[in-house]
C-alpha cells in the first residue's frame, strides 16, 4: 500500500540577481535595456506586479537578472504586497540596489531609500532552508539610476561618496540613453561568477519533500483467518514494539505490558473486532509475531486476585507451537474456573463483612 502525503511546493523565481528598489526607480527600465525582455514601463508606482526575467550577455558569462516589484517602507511588515515581493529576492545570489537620483523634487533621496530598502531585508526572515544566506548578508551593489536627467547626474555625484563608505560598489546609469550600463552588466557578471564558483550546490540542492505528519491511529486490529482459525491480529508500532521488549518469563513485566496495551484501548478494539476471552491473538505479523490466547485484564479485580500479572497468558510465538494451542486453550479454561472460584471465594467474604471494595458503589458500602 503506497502512502498519502501532503507536500506544499513553493515556486520562487531564480535568477542570478535581483533589482531591487522602490517603485518606479527604473527596475524595469534597467532589465529592458540590459535583455531582451520587453516588460511594462510608466511613471506610476507598482507597475510590475510579477518578477520579470532576462537574461543578460556580458562577454562569455550569462547570467539571468529579476526585475522584482518595487519595495517600500514596511514590506517586511506585508505593505505593498511585501512579502510577496521579498520572497522572490531568495533565489538571487546577488543583490541590486536601484536607486532613483531624479528625486531631487521629492522628500526622497537615493540615501534615505537604500536605508528603508535595507531595513527591509533585514527585517525579512527568509526560508533560510530555501536561500541559505539572509538577504542583508548577500553580495551587493548600488545602482545610481536616471543620470540622464541633469539634475540627476548631481544628485548621483552628491551621493556616492557616502554610499561608497558603507563598501558597496557604485554605478551611475541611465536606462534611457543606455550610459554606464555596459559597464555595470560586466561588473555583474564577476559578481555572479565569483558566487557561482563560491556555492556552486546551491542550485543542485536536493529537493528535500517533508511529509506532514498524521495523526494516525496508533494501532489497529484485525480479524483475520490463519489456517483455518480465527485470529485476533494486533499491527501497530507501540503494541509490537512493547511486545518485543517485554520479558515473558517475568510476570510484573507481562502485567505491565498488559496495562499498556489496555491503556493504548487494544482491549477495547479487541472487544469491538469480536474477541472473547479465550481467543487467539496475534500482535505483529502473522509469523514471526507474538501469540497469546487472549484474557482482558479485570479492571477492578485485578489487583484482587493475586500477583499482578499472573493472569494474562502470553508466549512468544513460534512457528509449530500451534499445535499446542489445544493445550494452552484448556489451561486457560482451568485457570479462568480457578479464578472465577477465587472471586467467588472473594464475594463470599466480602459479604461476611470481611473486607469492602473501594471500588464498590455506595449502596454496596452500607
Ligand atoms: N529619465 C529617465 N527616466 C527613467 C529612467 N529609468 C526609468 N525611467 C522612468 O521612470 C518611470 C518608472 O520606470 P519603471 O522602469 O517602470 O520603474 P520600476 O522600478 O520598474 O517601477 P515599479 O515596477 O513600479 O516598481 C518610467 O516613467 C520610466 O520611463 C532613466 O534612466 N532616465
Ligand atoms: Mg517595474
Amino acid at each position: 500500500p503506497g502512502e498519502e502525503v501532503e507536500v506544499i511546493l513553493e515556486l520562487k523565481s531564480i535568477a542570478d540577481v535581483a533589482l531591487v528598489g522602490y517603485p518606479s526607480a527604473g527596475k524595469s527600465s534597467l532589465i529592458a535595456a540590459m535583455s531582451r525582455v520587453r516588460p511594462k514601463i510608466a511613471d506610476y508606482p507598482f507597475t510590475t506586479l510579477q518578477p520579470n526575467l532576462g537574461v543578460v550577455e556580458a562577454g562569455s558569462v550569462r547570467y539571468t537578472i529579476a526585475d522584482v516589484p518595487g519595495l517600500i517602507e514596511g514590506a517586511s511588515e506585508g505593505k505593498g504586497l511585501g512579502h510577496e515581493f521579498l520572497r522572490h529576492i531568495e533565489r538571487c545570489s546577488v543583490i541590486a540596489h536601484v536607486l532613483d537620483t531624479a528625486t531631487l523634487e521629492s522628500d526622497r533621496d537615493p540615501i534615505r531609500d537604500l536605508e528603508v530598502i535595507m531595513n527591509e531585508l533585514r527585517a525579512y526572515s527568509a526560508d533560510e532552508a530555501i536561500s541559505g544566506v539572509p538577504l542583508a548578508e548577500r553580495p551587493q551593489v548600488i545602482v545610481l539610476n536616471k543620470i540622464d536627467v541633469p539634475d540627476g547626474r548631481e544628485l548621483a555625484a552628491m551621493v556616492r561618496p557616502d554610499l561608497e563608505a558603507l563598501g558597496l560598489p557604485v554605478y551611475e546609469v541611465s536606462a534611457v540613453s543606455r550610459e554606464g550600463l555596459r559597464e555595470l552588466s560586466f561588473a555583474l557578471a564577476a559578481m555572479v561568477e565569483r558566487e557561482r564558483a563560491a556555492a556552486p550546490a546551491l542550485e543542485k540542492a536536493p529537493i528535500v519533500l517533508r511529509p506532514k505528519a498524521v495523526d494516525e491511529s496508533p494501532f489497529t486490529v484485525s480479524r483475520v483467518t490463519d489456517g483455518g482459525e480465527v485470529v485476533y491480529q494486533v499491527r501497530g508500532s507501540k503494541p509490537e514494539r512493547w511486545v518485543k521488549q517485554t520479558d515473558f518469563r517475568n510476570d510484573e513485566a507481562v502485567g505491565y505490558l498488559a496495562d499498556r496495551l489496555a491503556a493504548l484501548g487494544v482491549e477495547d478494539a479487541l472487544f469491538e473486532a469480536g474477541a472473547v476471552p479465550g481467543s487467539v491473538v496475534v500482535v505483529g505479523p502473522l509469523d514471526g509475531g507474538v501469540v497469546f490466547d487472549w484474557e482482558p485484564t479485570m479492571t477492578a479485580g485485578a489487583e484482587l486476585l493475586g500477583r499482578r500479572g499472573t493472569d494474562l497468558r502470553i508466549e512468544e510465538y513460534e512457528r509449530g507451537h500451534r499445535a499446542t494451542r489445544a493445550e494452552r486453550r484448556q489451561a486457560f479454561k482451568e485457570r479462568m474456573d480457578a479464578k472465577a472460584a477465587a472471586r467467588q471465594e472473594l464475594w463470599t467474604e466480602r459479604d461476611a463483612g470481611h473486607w469492602i471494595d473501594p471500588s464498590a458503589d455506595d449502596e454496596d458500602m452500607e
